[in-house]
């Protein structure tokens, strides 16, 4: 395209952006004004998809990482027609195409949900990793470049460290980054958080650093960027300096160029005129939701030359079929979108062992039966046996893509936010490990893989107090409440936005994992412990599959009586339950055993099943490695919970279990506390009803 029509585009986007913001009377103007000419620069010659297929596996993906700038995204979809007027004058309203922050929607051309600043960027690195993965093992035909837009926030975040110490290590040359230096953020300048020298922070980390002094300038932008393509050997980073809020004027023609005040309000608000701005960028005030014709014209013309180049990849990719019917078969099956069917059934399970060791051979067998899969940890594959993966994988290196494992270092957020970008990709299933405790660093991006419905698998060993000698700062007691939070949301559908899963023993860790794979549209955590734990009682394999409905009886000397006790908890809790109930019975009572993988799962099951496994109006007590809070939802009005609600301490796991009441003795004499307690409230409930 000439550079004036680009530059025009990009007038057109700051005004579109300008006037949706001052719609919707709330948005963030600024950044998206000074991005634009750069943003349009490479939807106009470089970013190549295919205009009739918005899911094509070898379009260039484009990410954002600052989400505040979405009606910079959502006025480029304009000029392609993705998106329309009536759209951008819904900007930021219920229901809209054009929610506050970009809500993933591949079929808009909108690659990932962005706003919490930084994991876009992680999430494109994810993206670029799957990238080079899919190549190595199908070949050129699948090549594509990774873009996202960075900005001043994204980068000053802790998780750019490990975007920018990965990616230079794996030597991404797949990937790169616009920076849209515009020297303001949200309430200052970067000049009052930052003066480090940015070249050579990523040019330490083995990114090529172009520096374009004058970030709207076409011509020095296609130059940059033409460079960024061809490189082959390292990430680029184009460092844009820009200019926030360009164009932006008050009504006597006073700049706010650069005004910090023009981040996140409308130009009115701000002190400008979106009027006196609109009519400055050349756009009629009385109507701004217009594209001027010569960009329309010029992004139809692009349109057309792409669609020539998507007719010659689909040649090449016919014969590629034809020479490769094997792989073909494969791609097709990776990219169908139907979750990767594993069988479990002929695995040979050790007994007696922690369930992070079960959990290791079943890893074990992902890598040799589920080549789509990818398994990443922190710094921690030993412990947290996903080695497993990696002995039969090999690890995923700079310059040799052939392995399965992406050893991040100790990154967790990092590495959460790769394992999104993966699964964004389309074909790959990401598996991601730490100790559970370590699980707080993770937080946001669980969120995010949750909002965008990604099949991600995270997985956390070293599950309770019982972590023992490494003492408080490694042991986690409220993080099985704190992830099931997310279990408590739900989608239209009913299902939870993240299904959590702490299984009781060897068999309850195969359906686990089998279950995390049959959840293909939102992430799966599973809770594993560090100590051995014991087989529970019965035919193991037929009752272990009843996860599925999140809880089920384990032991139960009822018969057809109503129990005297029934005893709810989940992970290793459960066989402590049992034995307590084994103690129990012998003294009479009618004991039940319930191990409960996941409450949320249970609790949307139908009540016939619901009352099948706790009887209503029965004396219900719950036992906790965790907060009591975990199990309030099921125990009903007259249940107890006992859990841990104190920081651990450093001693022997045996030791601790003694200390904080978590033997059989112990359980026996709290659940005969309860009975006594509810004894005495049904009778008070009794008294006052
Ligand atoms: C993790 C996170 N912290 C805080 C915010 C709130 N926030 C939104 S934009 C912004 C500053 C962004 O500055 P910059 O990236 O330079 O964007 P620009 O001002 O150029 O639009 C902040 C702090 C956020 N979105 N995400």
């Amino acid at each position: 395209m000439q550079d004036a029509i680009v530059t025009k585009a990009a007038d057109n986007v700051r005004i579109l952006s300008a006037a949706m913001v001052q719609k919707a009377k709330s948005g963030h103007p600024g950044g998206a004004m000074g991005a634009a000419d750069a943003i349009s620069l490479l939807f106009a010659e470089f970013l190549r998809f295919d205009p009739e297929n918005p899911n094509w596996e070898a379009r260039d993906r484009f990410f954002m990482d600052p989400g505040h700038m979405s009606a910079l995204l959502y006025s480029e979809l304009a000029l392609q027609g993705k998106l329309n007027m009536e759209d951008l004058k819904n900007f930021r309203q219920l229901n809209s195409r054009t929610p506050g922050h970009p809500e993933v929607e591949v079929a808009l051309g909108i690659e990932n949900s962005s706003g919490p600043l930084g994991i876009g960027h992680a999430v494109a690195l994810g993206n670029a990793i799957a990238e080079r993965f899919m190549v190595e093992r199908f070949g050129d035909i699948l090549n594509h470049k990774v873009v996202c837009l960075v900005s001043d926030g994204g980068l000053e975040e802790e998780i750019a460290y490990g975007v920018g110490r990965v990616a230079g290590h794996l030597k991404l040359s797949n990937l790169i980054f616009f920076y849209d230096a515009n020297q303001v953020q949200l309430s200052c300048r970067c000049e009052d958080v930052m003066s480090h020298d940015f070249k050579k922070q990523y040019e330490a980390w083995g990114f090529r650093v172009i520096d374009v002094a004058d970030g709207s300038d076409i011509a020095s932008l296609r130059k940059a960027f033409k460079e960024a393509w061809a490189e082959t050997e390292k990430p680029t980073i184009v460092i844009g300096h820009t200019t926030m809020a360009k164009g932006a004027i008050a009504e006597d023609g006073k700049s706010f160029e650069g005004a910090v005040s023009t981040h996140g309000q409308p130009l009115n608000a701000a002190g400008a005129s979106t009027d006196a701005t609109v009519k400055n960028l050349g756009g009629d005030p009385a109507d701004p939701f217009k594209i001027f014709p010569e960009v329309a014209e010029a992004f139809e013309a692009r349109k057309a030359e792409l669609r020539k180049e998507v007719e010659a990849w689909k040649k090449a990719k016919a014969a590629w079929d034809a020479a490769n019917p094997e792989k073909a078969a494969t791609l097709k099956e990776w990219l169908s979108g139907k979750a990767p069917k594993i069988d479990l059934s002929g695995l040979e399970l050790k007994e007696g062992v922690a369930t992070r060791v079960t959990s290791g051979t079943i890893l074990g067998h992902l890598a040799e039966n589920v080549k789509n899969c990818i398994c990443s940890s922190a710094d921690l594959s030993n412990s947290d046996n996903t080695q497993a993966f990696l002995n039969k994988t090999g690890i995923f290196r700079a310059n040799d893509f052939k392995g399965g494992f992406v050893q991040v270092g100790v990154a967790e957020l990092t590495m959460g936010a790769i394992c999104c970008g993966i699964a964004l990709h389309g074909g790959l299933y990401p598996i991601c490990a730490t100790f559970f405790v370590f699980s707080d660093f993770m937080k946001p991006v669980l969120r995010m893989a949750a909002l965008m419905g990604l099949p991600v698998k995270f997985m956390y060993t070293h599950d309770s107090f019982r972590v023992g000698e490494d003492g408080p700062t490694h042991q986690p007691i409220e993080h099985e409440t704190q992830i099931r939070l997310l279990e408590g949301l739900k989608k239209a559908n009913g299902k939870s936005e993240m299904l959590v899963l702490r299984p009781a023993d060897a068999f309850e860790t195969v359906a686990a994992w089998e279950m995390a794979f049959e959840n293909n549209d939102s992430p799966t955590t599973i809770i594993l412990t560090r100590q051995n734990v014991k087989t529970l009682p019965g035919d193991r394999k037929v009752e272990a599959a009843k996860c599925r409905k999140g809880a089920y009886v384990v032991s139960d000397n009822c018969g057809s009586a109503r129990p005297d006790l029934t005893f709810v908890s989940n992970g290793s809790d459960v066989l402590l339950t049992h034995d307590a109930a084994e103690v129990l019975r012998a003294e009479g009572l009618k004991v039940r055993v319930v191990s409960m993988i996941s409450p949320a799962l249970f609790m949307s099951q139908s009540k016939e099943y619901r009352d099948s496994v706790i009887t209503p109006w029965t004396p219900v007590f719950a036992k906790s490695s965790g907060l009591p809070l975990l199990f309030a939802q099921v125990v009903g009005g007259f249940g107890k919970v006992s859990g841990l609600e104190r920081f651990g301490a450093s001693a022997p796991a045996g030791v601790l279990e003694k200390e904080f009441g978590y033997t059989p003795e112990a359980v026996v004499a709290a659940a005969k506390e309860y009975l006594a307690e509810y004894k005495a409230n049904v009778e008070e409930f009794k008294k006052n009803n």
